[in-house]
């Protein structure tokens, strides 16, 4: 079943009905995240109008200044989260602790991280933001989930996704079986099946860098970064193209529809923190879906769905996207 105008909701149903002893809670949970997401779009898409745009008073536990969408966002996820009952547990960028699930509601068997405006830094300047989010299971017989509870490494993710708030508003999916891309109609309040089994092409002629960091890269990258540049002058036989969007959720979607490598790798910068995208719901999350649509995703040292958690808001370096050109980066890290 992937027939292009499929609501996300008959999609999400009858993916379910293909696992026989499911309870239909995740159903339910990806249905809330849904919900979430169109409510992000609606505040997103009139920041300017209603004064939400613009710095807080306040940082996050990154120690980054955060934007009033940030916080509003992230209470948009907890508000249409917490009450529902599929959930033990939440994690978000912008909270330090375990978000617990309030007594007066019941607790469910899965786990959630989130981003809820990854790129925010860009709403004041109009480029696409996004939120991203990753489920896994609340481990058997955890009534109250710790931070070791969420310490599970990405290969164990029941579901991720992200949603794009550009042009159009785009929610990305993962269940394992594939990748499939629902575009927001407004007019009726829908996200509608229009990118079914979204593949990834193995190779491709464009890489997405901060080349501001250049200088404090480490070699492998510093070697490929400029063979990329080098083109037909070098060592490559094809000239390439950059483009760098801050902000991941862009940056994957584009690679997504027509290939691509995305690197935030370590820098000596950034090597104390162990990175600049953070694992849990960043790395991860964009991760399973890459690997899903055909791609790969390594710190260049190891997969990013084998490293395993050592914290909620833990850094690692990323290098995804298209599969021929993350084994090159892979090999040069090697050699
Ligand atoms: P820089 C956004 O803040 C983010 O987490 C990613 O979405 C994006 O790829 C990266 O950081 C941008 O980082 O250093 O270029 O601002």
């Amino acid at each position: 079943m992937s027939e292009i105008g499929t609501s996300i909701i008959q999609f999400i149903v009858e993916e379910q009905r293909a696992h026989p002893n499911s309870t239909g809670s995740l159903t339910g949970l990806m249905s809330d995240i849904v919900s979430s997401c169109k409510k992000i779009a609606h505040l997103v898409n009139r920041s300017g109008i209603i004064g939400l745009g613009g710095a807080a008073e306040s940082e996050n536990v990154q120690g980054e200044v955060q934007k009033k969408l940030d916080i509003i966002t992230n209470d948009v996820m907890v508000e249409h989260l917490n009450w529902t009952g599929h959930l033990a547990a939440m994690a978000s960028e912008e909270i330090e602790e375990v978000i617990q699930i309030p007594e007066q509601y019941p607790k469910g068997k899965y786990l959630i991280t989130f981003d809820p405006l990854d790129g925010s830094s860009n709403i004041d300047v109009n480029i696409s933001v996004g939120t991203i989010f990753s489920i896994l299971r609340c481990p058997e017989g955890v009534d109250n989930p710790t931070v070791e509870d969420f310490m599970q490494k990405g290969t164990e993710q029941v579901c991720a996704g992200f949603c794009v708030y550009g042009p159009t508003t785009m929610l990305i999916l993962t269940t394992g079986n594939g990748v499939n891309g629902f575009t927001l109609d407004r007019d009726v309040g829908e996200f509608i099946l229009t990118h079914p089994k979204m593949t990834i092409p193995e190779d491709t002629a464009e890489f997405a860098i901060n080349m501001s960091n250049q200088r404090f890269w480490e070699q492998p990258v510093q070697r490929y970064i400029e063979e990329c540049v080098q083109g037909v002058e070098g060592s490559r036989d094809k000239d390439f193209n950059m483009r760098w969007n801050a902000s991941m959720v862009a940056e994957v979607y584009r690679i997504l529809t027509r290939g691509g490598i995305f690197m935030y790798p370590i820098d000596s910068k950034i090597a104390k923190q162990g990175g600049k995208l953070r694992l849990m719901y960043e790395a991860n999350p964009m991760s399973f879906i890459v690997e899903q649509a055909g791609g790969l995703s390594s710190t260049g040292h190891q997969r990013i769905m084998e490293v395993q958690p050592t914290g909620v808001h833990q850094r690692v370096p990323v290098i995804l996207g298209s599969k021929n050109e993350v084994e090159r980066v892979v090999s040069y890290h090697k050699s």
